[in-house]
């Protein structure tokens, strides 16, 4: 589809968040776009149609969905998936066998997977460094290094990568930057202003917002490599349905607010589990003993609703606490409305046992939600307590 409308310069986040891609609907001015259930669109003469003709292709929910997208990103072009690891597969399919990738060495556990187990078997070969620290990026990159890999926060680690530096570092030679802006989502960061070559989201989680929906972005400036992306979502079809386009759309419509409060709450339970004498280390950005707490404030409006830690007593405890909350569920994914709690190792980055990468199994990841931030607390001050 074309490019996406540049809305007034003047208007906020907030109020992009509500109109961005929202088009009365042309045959009936219904105000939410709506769920485009079809297949195909009937064509006035033989391969003649209204910019419709399948929908692998195209079809008007996705399309108000990558507007939006691409809008509240800053960016000129969006492309959405049916799922975060359907979108990364897609832009690392723009690679070559021979290329090399530079990616963190904390990083979502399925992103590993698809790298190491699945991509690196079409010739595509990855190194792992410590993405907070550019230097290391630096030393890593060769002269077949095409893609930078980031993940700003990690998963599940929450460190921070300074993307305009990496931004230089990457096109100081051949190489193009990716962001996966999942856990900031573009309420947070809007990496292609700081010179990131593409965002990618698992909007499955902050962007859908309600934990009812899988799905996947890239969004991107570069006209010529759009039409590349566009050709493989077509051409391979990891395409999201309507409804999902529309959940996601309905999501992004109150992503500001909801981001504000995810931020405020989990900086609160940071702050108190901090003190808490049976947790031995917090990660969250927003803690002044965080090591990139300056970088956060410089390159994020929040530091985000993901809250990492580990206790004294180590992973017996760590279960015992992810099991024993009522508020918290024990779930994998994020960014819902709901607060939940898992412990990585075993759950969402199983795939990285035994692996350089591999995680403390005694870590437990907080995904805090938008309820009472005192109910929050209560809640997990109950479960610790029944681990001593
Ligand atoms: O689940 P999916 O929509 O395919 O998105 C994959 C993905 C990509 N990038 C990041 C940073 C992610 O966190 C994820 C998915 N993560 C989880 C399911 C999780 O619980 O961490």
């Amino acid at each position: 589809m074309s490019e996406a409308k540049t809305p007034p310069e003047d208007l906020k986040f907030e109020t992009l968040a509500v109109h961005a891609g929202m088009e009365p609907d042309p045959t009936t001015g219904a105000i939410m776009t709506p769920i485009y259930q079809t297949s195909t669109y009937v064509q006035d003469d033989v391969a003649q149609h209204k910019g419709y003709e399948y929908s692998r292709t195209d079809n008007p929910t996705r399309t108000a969905l990558q507007t939006a997208l691409a809008v509240l990103e800053e960016g000129r072009y969006g492309l959405a998936f049916a799922s975060g690891m359907a979108a990364i597969d897609t832009v690392l399919r723009l690679l070559k066998p021979g290329d090399h990738i530079v990616a963190g060495n904390d990083l979502y556990g399925g992103t590993y997977r698809l790298f190491t187990q699945i991509l690196a078997k079409t010739g595509l070969a990855f190194s792992f460094v410590d993405t907070s620290k550019p230097q290391d990026i630096e030393n890593a990159m060769r002269a077949n290094t095409e893609l930078v890999w980031l993940e700003t926060p990690t998963n599940p680690k929450l460190k921070l990568a300074d993307i305009a530096s990496t931004a230089r570092i990457a096109h100081h030679g051949s190489a193009r930057l990716a962001v996966d802006n999942t856990f900031a989502s573009p309420a947070l960061q809007r990496p292609l202003t700081l010179g990131a070559d593409f965002v990618i989201h698992s909007s499955t989680k902050y962007i859908g917002g309600h934990s009812d929906m899988v799905g996947g972005a890239v969004i991107l400036n570069n006209e010529e490599v759009y039409a590349q992306l566009k050709y493989l979502q077509n051409g391979i079809g990891a395409v999201p349905g309507p409804m999902d386009c529309f959940l996601a759309l309905r999501g992004v419509r109150t992503l500001a607010l909801r981001m504000r409060t995810h931020c405020q709450n989990a900086q609160q339970i940071a702050e108190y589990l901090q003190t808490h004498t049976a947790v031995k280390e917090v990660y969250y950005p927003g803690l002044n003993n965080h090591p990139q707490f300056e970088l956060a404030k410089r390159q994020m409006a929040a530091p985000g609703g993901m809250v990492s830690f580990t206790l004294h007593a180590g992973e017996p405890a760590a279960r015992l606490v992810a099991l024993n909350t009522n508020l918290f569920s024990l779930a994998e994914s994020l960014g819902g409305v709901e607060s939940l709690i898992e412990l990585p190792a075993p759950m969402t980055h199983a795939s990285v046992a035994d692996s350089p990468l591999a995680i403390d199994p005694g870590l437990v990841r907080l995904s805090v939600g938008v309820e009472h931030a005192e109910d929050l607390i209560e809640d997990l001050a109950q479960a610790l307590a029944t681990i001593n």
